[in-house]
């Protein structure tokens, strides 16, 4: 039996206020593809499906497309359980119903207890949870109220939750988990999360491989690149799209997802998915990003751009809008910084406490702190107006 692997869709996502959805959809057709020539029997989804617990409209839209496309149209069983960015409540609307083609969809803990039984293997679904819903569940369970107590991080709660699933293990059967967390090698390990959740919030980054080590394989979501799977059977598959500039910066991160196929043996084999935009970080000097020499050699007005001006004089470039600038050349940048060659920010005082001052003053400071001068008088006025305009907007 062949499973296709993703997770981290984080539909609806923005890269700097840039929308990725065309960047999402476009890796989705991908992955539909990639299951149909591979003839999988089923596509994970380990969580973090959309962005955010109240998606926008586009993304609700485009969502429904793309489970609709491979459920309804091309008869794909789907595996999805619900992320820390997915509201468990909202996502599961429709649980019920969807059951009916094979769409499997989990979001509250509890249902992490009946697997979906299939010929050779239980596919055992445990989406994103915190140690309290763990609490809440076990003192329903009728667990002394001592024990509930005791259960005070995701390690506590983990360790009661494994062992209550392994009772539902059929010994004839392959033992698979869909998750959504962050496990480590060992404990005293921590491994740099390139998910955003890169503090220890909930006890997050103690969960270890031997925790697993019941399960004949583990599909997990939560961390977006695949070099971060602690071992060969615990498994990240990565988003299948860049979300920042840090994943751009490091080379041959290629995304994609896993074809995981079960028998007597389990193999996995990567498939790769190329973006439809490329996100380019560039640091260079001015002189050289203005060079035609040099940017006629980069995909101009095809890809992203991250760029960092290095050795920036501002003193230099006083009539210049290097913005627009980078632009015209560049297309699209997603990011521009200046390294300053002269007084850097860091050495700047930083004690003044805006909130004793005007929304103007602010700006000023602001604008002082990156132009190295003052506002014209023109833009100050021009400050003015739009400070004026927000106060009449929201009265
Ligand atoms: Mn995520």
């Amino acid at each position: 039996m062949k499973l296709l692997h993703t997770a981290d869709w984080h539909i609806g996502r923005t890269l700097n206020g840039y929308s990725l959805l065309n960047e999402q959809k476009h890796a989705f057709e991908q992955i539909l593809t990639i299951a149909r020539d591979e003839q999988v029997d089923g596509i994970v989804i380990a969580g973090d499906i959309y962005d955010r617990a109240v998606p926008n409209p586009e993304a609700v839209t485009a969502l429904t497309d793309m489970l609709k496309k491979m459920n309804l149209e091309n008869h794909f069983p789907i595996y999805a359980i619900s992320g820390n960015h997915d509201s468990a409540t909202r996502l599961s609307s429709g649980r019920e119903w969807m059951e009916y083609t094979n769409f499997h969809l989990n979001t509250f803990l509890e249902e992490t207890f009946t697997p979906i039984e299939l010929d050779t293997v239980q596919i055992f679904m445990l989406p994103f949870f915190d140690p309290l819903d763990a609490r809440v569940y076990y003192h329903h369970q009728g667990l002394d109220d001592e024990k509930v107590k005791n259960i005070v991080t995701i390690n506590d709660a983990m360790n009661l939750i494994i062992k209550d699933i392994i009772k539902k293990f059929d010994p004839n059967k392959r033992h698979i988990l869909i998750t959504h967390f962050s496990v480590t090698p060992n404990k005293d390990k921590e491994i740099d999360l390139t998910s955003e959740t890169t503090s220890k919030v909930g006890g997050l980054a103690t969960l270890t491989t031997e925790q697993f080590k019941d399960f004949d394989y583990v599909m997990m979501g939560h961390i977006h690149t695949r070099f971060a799977s602690p071992n060969k059977n615990i498994r990240y598959s990565g988003s299948p799209v860049k979300f920042n500039i840090k994943e751009a910066r490091v080379k041959g991160q290629s995304k994609g997802v896993d074809i995981v196929n079960i028998d007597d043996e389990i193999t996995r084999d990567f498939k790769p998915i190329t973006p439809k935009t490329d996100l380019i970080v560039l640091e260079e000097n001015w002189d050289t990003l203005c060079d035609q020499n040099f940017y006629t050699k980069q995909p101009v007005k095809e890809a992203w751009f991250a760029i960092t001006v290095k050795d920036f004089d501002r003193s230099e470039h006083v009539q210049l809008n290097t913005r627009s600038e980078l632009e015209q050349i560049y297309g699209t940048v997603v990011e521009l910084n200046y390294e300053s060659n002269s007084t850097s920010l860091s050495q700047q005082d930083f004690t003044t406490d805006i909130t004793d001052l005007s929304p103007e003053k602010t700006v000023s400071e602001f604008f002082q702190t990156i132009m190295q001068e003052q506002p014209s008088h023109q833009q100050k006025q021009l400050i003015e107006t739009i400070f004026n305009e927000v106060e009449r907007d929201n009265k």
